[in-house]
């Protein structure tokens, strides 16, 4: 055979050998090299400021905020599990199980990607994912601990979920902000040791879930010891990222993000080269975007000089008017959302 043959089948045969997983991870790792990061929001496909699917069963999945404002779908659709752990039907923000299940296949099919965070219930209290009325609750789950046994139950209705979604690549983002201390898995709550035994727990009960990519993000603003201090490990993490929000907008609060984004980007990307790892900037935003040139004057400046392979705004929330982070049709963000997108550095579906 000849040798150009030879090379055309070795080509092939890897093309044919890599995973959803991989491929998620090479266009992840490509996008940052050529200094793109893909833009991501949270939920929606599922509502946006004005509207939400009702027909959950057939709905076209067809819509989102995001793709109102300047022609285009997010590359990136952002789901949350909060509820499943009781097997609800829809998550703690009223959408439902079924609907994020066809519209995260869809958004895959079309070319796009997934990403699944998770604002489980307090499982000691059985209370919101926010009551942190006791310190015991990690210690409770753990091996040996009295929640256990019905602590894996919780998991494993979203390791049943997320099997049901038949193998699609998900960045899964469990136990998101750590270091903070409104979310029961919070640094003042549970030490270290118990956070990563915590992550591990997980780590081997989706180990069934096939093309599961993790994603780790404690808040921007713990600085790196503190990060690596609930690093659960470099078998257990493929991308490390951070949480981080403008909050308010005024000269001082713009100043002031944009020099704790720099600062946080600084820590992820030197760890993600340690480690060879990729890194994102996991939530971000300005609620009710304010400012009219946020995307172009504030977050684009925010990630001058970093390469993150995508970052995430938050939910546009239909039910709380003054809750909502990406643009809409006709939002006074939205010429300004559109020159973002004409800068180069951004990755939509329809690259
Ligand atoms: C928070 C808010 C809440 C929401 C939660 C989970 O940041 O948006 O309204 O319930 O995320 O999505």
């Amino acid at each position: 055979m000849k040798i150009k043959n030879l090379i055309f089948l070795a080509i092939a045969a890897s093309i044919a050998c890599s995973s959803p997983r991989q491929n998620v991870m090479k266009t992840l790792s490509e996008a940052s090299r050529k200094g793109k990061f893909l833009f991501a929001h949270q939920d929606g496909l599922s509502y946006g400021k004005y509207w939400t699917v009702k027909d959950v069963l057939n709905d076209p999945v067809n819509r989102s905020d995001v793709k109102d404002a300047c022609g285009s779908f997010p590359a990136i659709a952002g789901f949350d599990l909060g509820g499943i752990e009781l097997g609800d039907s829809a998550n703690l923000d009223s959408v439902s199980f079924e609907f994020m299940r066809r519209a995260a296949k869809k958004h895959i099919e079309r070319g796009g990607l997934v990403t699944i965070s998770w604002h489980m219930r307090n499982p000691l209290t059985e209370g919101t994912t926010w009551d942190v009325s006791s310190n015991r609750v990690v210690e409770s789950v753990l091996e040996g601990g009295e929640n256990h046994q019905k602590f894996m139950e919780w998991l494993g209705r979203g390791v049943e979920f997320l099997k049901s979604m038949e193998g699609i690549p998900i960045i899964f983002r469990p136990w998101h902000e750590n270091t903070a201390d409104w979310f029961w898995w919070g640094s003042p709550y549970c030490n270290p040791e118990q956070f990563r035994a915590l992550w591990a727990l997980t780590y081997e009960a989706f180990k069934e879930v096939d093309n599961l990519i993790w994603a780790f993000s404690p808040t921007g603003k713990c600085g790196e010891e503190e990060y690596m201090k609930f690093y659960a490990g470099d078998d257990m993490v493929d991308i490390v990222g951070f949480d981080l929000y403008q909050s308010g907008f005024n000269p001082d609060s713009v100043e002031k993000y944009i020099e704790l984004m720099q600062s946080a980007l600084e820590m992820v990307s030197k760890i993600a080269k340690e480690r060879g790892k990729l890194y994102c900037v996991a939530e971000t935003g300005l609620e009710g975007v304010p400012d009219l040139q946020w995307w172009t004057g504030t977050l684009l400046k925010a990630l001058e000089g970093y390469n993150p392979c995508y970052v995430l705004v938050w939910r546009n929330a239909w039910e709380r008017p003054e809750h909502y982070y990406a643009p809409f049709k006709d939002s006074h963000d939205s010429e300004d959302f559109r020159s973002f997108i004409a800068s180069g550095r951004v990755q939509m579906l329809d690259e």
